[in-house]
C-alpha cells in the first residue's frame, strides 16, 4: 500500500513539473546511498593512488561498480560544494559562494532532496551540514554544528535541541545513519539518506584505537614540495604551507602541544581536546606525549622541519582515514545483510580534494588539480561495472538521482544526468569542459579569487579582486602546474580558444561576475 503511494506521489510530480525533460519512472523505485566525506583526497584513495593509502572498503564500492577518472568539484570548499552538490547548480545560482561571507544557505531554493521527497522518497541526512541554515527537504536530520568535533561532539536535532554525545564522530554517524535505515525509516518507501562524515577534515584526529598505527611509515616529498612558485603570484600569496609555523600550527594540526609553545591555534587545540573524557584524553596523552619529547628534543629546523611536519600530517590522515574506510565498510555491509545492496545505489565522493604536500601545501581552494578533483565511485544494481573517464562535476549528481527517480530534471540545474554513463551509455554531446569558480577570500590560507575552465588537457584560470594574472596549463605536458603558458605566443591559438570557451560557460551558466572580470585586463 505504501508503495503505491509512492507511485501515485511520484505520478503527481512528474505531472505538475511542465517544461522539463520526461526521465522514464523506473520499474521498482530506487534507494540512494549518498557517502560524501570531507578533505578526502583522490591521492589518499588506494583505488586512485596506490602510493600511500589502503582504503579496501571505499574501493570495494568502484570494484561492483564505476570509478569516475575525471570527477571534479566547481568551487572546492566545504559549503559552496554542498551547495552546488544539492542544488545541481554553480555557486552564483545557488548564492552560497564561500563559508565566510555568506551567513546561510538559502534553504527555499529547489533542491534534489525536496523533489524526491515530493516524489515519495523518504529523505535523511546525518552528519556535517556546514551551511548555516536549517536542513529542508529532509524527513530527518542530524548534524553537527559548523565542522563539528572528532571527540564526543554535539549534534543538532530537528527539535532544535543540541546534545553532546560520547564517542568518535565518523562511527557516531555511521551508528545513527544504521539506526535511521533499521528502525527510524518507513520500509514502504523508497530512501534517500545522506550521510556527511567530517573526516578527513583539518585536523586530523584519529580514534585512539588508531593511534599506533602507520607509526613506521616513511613518505618521500613530492616532487613539487618545495615549489617556487615562479609565473604564479597567487600561488605565492596563499598561506596553506606546510612548511610554515603560522599556516600549519605545530600544536593544533600535529597535536606538539607544550606549556610554553602558545602557537596561534594552540586555543583551537586546547578547546577540542578539552572535550575528551579521561580515558581518551589518557590514550591521546600516551600516545604523543613521547614524539612531543622528541620533537622538542630534537627541535628540527628548515627543510628538516618540513620534512617532520610532512611525515606527521601524514600519518595522522591516514589513522583518521582508516575509521573511515571502516565505517563505510559497516554501512556496506549492513546494506548487503537487510538485501538493501541489490535496490541501492552507493555513492561515494568527497566535498573537494586536497593537498598531501603537492606545491608544498595542505587544504584546497585552487583550480589546480588535486583540489579541483574529488572521488567519486558509484555502485548502480545492474549498471556497468569499469572506469569512466568522461569531464564529470559535483553539480550532476542531484540530476543523476532525480533521473534514478523519475524525477524530471528543472532547467535551470546546470548539471548532467550521469545515469545513463552508469548504466553504459556514453551520450555524444557529453561536456567537453567544466567551469570552475572560486570566491573566498581575503579569508584563511588566502587563495585569491579566481574562475577558469578546464578541458580534458588544458586548463585556464583568472585570478581577479585584488590581482589581475591569467594562468594557462597543458596538463598533458606539464600534470603538476609549474609552467604558465599564459601570453606564451606559441600557445596564443591555445589561449584564444579557451578565452572564448570561458565566455561560452559563462553565458551558459549565467555568471555576470565572471564576465565582468573577463574585461578587466581588456580594459587597460
Ligand atoms: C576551517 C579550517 C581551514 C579550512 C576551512 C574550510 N581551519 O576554517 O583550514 O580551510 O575550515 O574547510 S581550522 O583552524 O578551523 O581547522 S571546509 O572544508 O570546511 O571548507
Ligand atoms: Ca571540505
Amino acid at each position: 500500500m505504501r508503495s503505491d503511494r509512492f507511485l501515485l506521489l511520484g505520478g503527481l510530480a512528474a505531472a505538475a513539473a511542465t517544461g522539463c525533460a520526461r526521465a522514464p519512472r523506473p520499474a521498482q523505485p530506487m534507494n540512494i546511498l549518498y557517502i560524501m566525506t570531507d578533505d578526502h583526497t583522490a591521492q589518499m584513495m588506494s583505488c586512485y593512488d596506490r602510493r600511500y593509502a589502503s582504503t579496501p572498503n571505499l574501493d570495494r564500492i568502484a570494484a561492483d561498480g564505476v570509478r569516475f577518472t575525471q570527477s571534479f568539484v566547481a568551487n572546492s570548499l566545504s559549503g559552496p560544494s554542498r551547495a552546488c552538490m544539492i542544488t545541481g547548480k554553480h555557486s552564483h545560482a545557488n548564492g552560497y559562494t564561500d563559508n565566510t561571507i555568506c551567513a546561510a544557505f538559502d534553504g527555499s531554493q529547489t533542491t534534489f532532496p525536496k523533489l524526491l521527497q515530493g516524489a515519495g522518497y523518504e529523505t535523511a541526512l546525518i552528519g556535517k551540514w556546514h551551511l548555516g541554515s536549517v536542513p529542508t527537504g529532509f524527513d530527518h536530520w542530524e548534524i553537527v554544528p559548523g565542522q563539528g568535533d572528532y571527540y564526543n561532539p554535539n549534534f543538532i536535532l530537528q527539535t532544535g535541541d543540541t546534545v553532546r554525545v560520547e564517542g568518535y564522530l565518523t562511527n557516531l554517524i555511521t551508528d545513527k545513519s544504521i539506526e535511521w535505515l533499521e528502525e527510524q525509516r518507513d520500509p514502504g518507501k523508497p530512501f534517500c539518506l545522506l550521510v556527511h562524515h567530517k573526516a578527513q577534515h583539518r585536523n586530523w584526529m584519529a580514534d585512539t584505537c588508531n593511534l599506533a598505527l602507520y607509526e613506521d611509515r616513511e613518505f618521500e616529498l613530492p616532487a613539487t614540495f618545495f615549489d617556487d612558485y615562479e609565473g604564479r603570484p597567487a600561488a605565492a600569496a596563499q598561506e596553506m604551507s606546510i612548511a610554515s609555523d603560522h599556516d600549519m600550527d605545530v600544536v593544533y594540526d600535529l597535536k606538539m602541544w607544550r606549556e610554553d609553545q602558545h602557537t596561534r591555534l594552540r586555543p583551537t587545540y586546547e578547546a577540542i581536546v578539552g572535550r575528551m573524557n579521561p580515558d581518551q584524553r589518557a590514550a591521546w596523552e600516551a600516545f604523543y606525549g613521547p614524539i612531543r619529547e622528541e620533537f622538542f628534543a630534537l627541535d628540527p629546523q628548515g627543510r628538516e622541519r618540513a620534512q617532520w611536519k610532512y611525515t606527521r600530517y601524514m600519518r595522522d590522515y591516514l589513522k583518521t582515514l582508516k575509521s573511515l574506510d571502516d565505517q563505510v565498510g559497516r554501512l556496506l555491509d549492513y546494506l548487503d545483510e537487510k538485501g538493501l545492496a541489490e535496490n541501492t545505489l552507493v555513492v561515494y565522493t568527497s566535498d573537494q580534494g586536497f593537498y598531501m604536500g603537492e606545491h608544498g601545501w595542505f587544504d584546497k581552494r585552487f583550480m589546480y588539480e588535486e583540489s579541483m578533483r574529488t572521488p567519486l565511485v558509484m555502485r548502480l544494481p545492474g549498471g556497468v561495472k569499469g572506469d569512466i573517464d568522461a569531464l564529470v562535476q559535483n553539480i550532476d549528481y542531484a540530476p543523476t538521482f532525480l533521473e534514478l527517480a523519475g524525477v524530471e530534471v528543472p532547467e535551470e540545474i546546470h548539471g548532467r544526468s550521469l545515469l545513463p554513463m552508469l548504466r553504459g551509455e556514453r551520450p555524444a554531446d557529453w561536456r567537453r569542459s567544466l567551469y570552475y569558480h572560486f570566491y573566498e577570500y581575503p579569508a584563511e590560507h588566502m587563495v585569491k579569487r579566481h574562475y577558469g575552465v578546464r578541458d580534458e588537457r588544458w586548463k585556464l584560470i583568472h585570478f581577479y579582486n585584488d590581482i589581475d594574472h591569467w594562468e594557462l596549463y597543458d596538463l598533458q605536458n606539464d600534470p603538476s602546474e609549474l609552467h604558465n603558458l599564459y601570453g606564451k605566443p606559441e600557445y596564443a591559438v591555445e589561449q584564444q580558444r579557451l578565452r572564448k570557451e570561458l565566455v561560452r560557460l559563462q553565458e551558459q551558466y549565467g555568471d555576470r561576475t565572471g564576465l565582468e572580470m573577463n574585461r578587466l585586463g581588456e580594459a587597460e
